[in-house]
């Protein structure tokens, strides 16, 4: 069953540098969402490394909050009907390099690690993840 929902979205800080938040927000309201909050900002440590709690064993953790605090992002929570598998079908997968032609990782993206864009990867990050950036 379809549902409304909502997700939550970022544009990452290489996006940002690349002059790519207006695309991402293009192809977000393209597909049928709405963008119902937003920010620009500088994340600092303490929300990146919360954001990211999962990975915080994973080895390319001091990376990735290095990266994510590296410049401004867009923050955003975008609805719409099944918006979380949505979001990220319109992202494309983690790694730009099987990432599908078409979706923003796959067009505009070549490494992991500069993936250009975040989206919540279920329904239950998503309400974490808004309560984080917007609560
Ligand atoms: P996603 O952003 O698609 O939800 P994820 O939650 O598994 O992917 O990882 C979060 C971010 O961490 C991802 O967008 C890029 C980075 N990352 C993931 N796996 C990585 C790896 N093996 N090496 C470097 N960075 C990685
Ligand atoms: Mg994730």
């Amino acid at each position: 069953m379809s549902e409304n929902q909502q997700t939550f979205v970022m544009v990452k800080p290489d996006g940002v540098r690349r002059g790519l938040i207006g695309e991402v927000i293009r192809r977000i309201e393209a597909k049928g969402y709405t963008v119902r909050e937003m920010k620009l900002f500088v994340i600092d440590k303490e929300l990146a490394e919360e954001h990211y709690g999962e990975h915080r064993e994973r080895p390319f953790f001091t990376e990735l909050v290095t990266f994510i605090t590296s410049g401004p992002v867009v923050a955003m929570v975008v609805e719409g009907t099944d918006a979380v598998v949505g979001a990220r079908q319109i992202m494309g997968a983690t790694n730009p390099l099987e990432a599908t032609t078409g979706s923003i990782r796959g067009d505009f993206a070549t490494a992991i690690g500069e993936n250009i864009v975040h989206g919540s990867d279920s329904p239950e990050s998503a309400d974490r993840e808004i309560k984080l950036f917007f609560g």
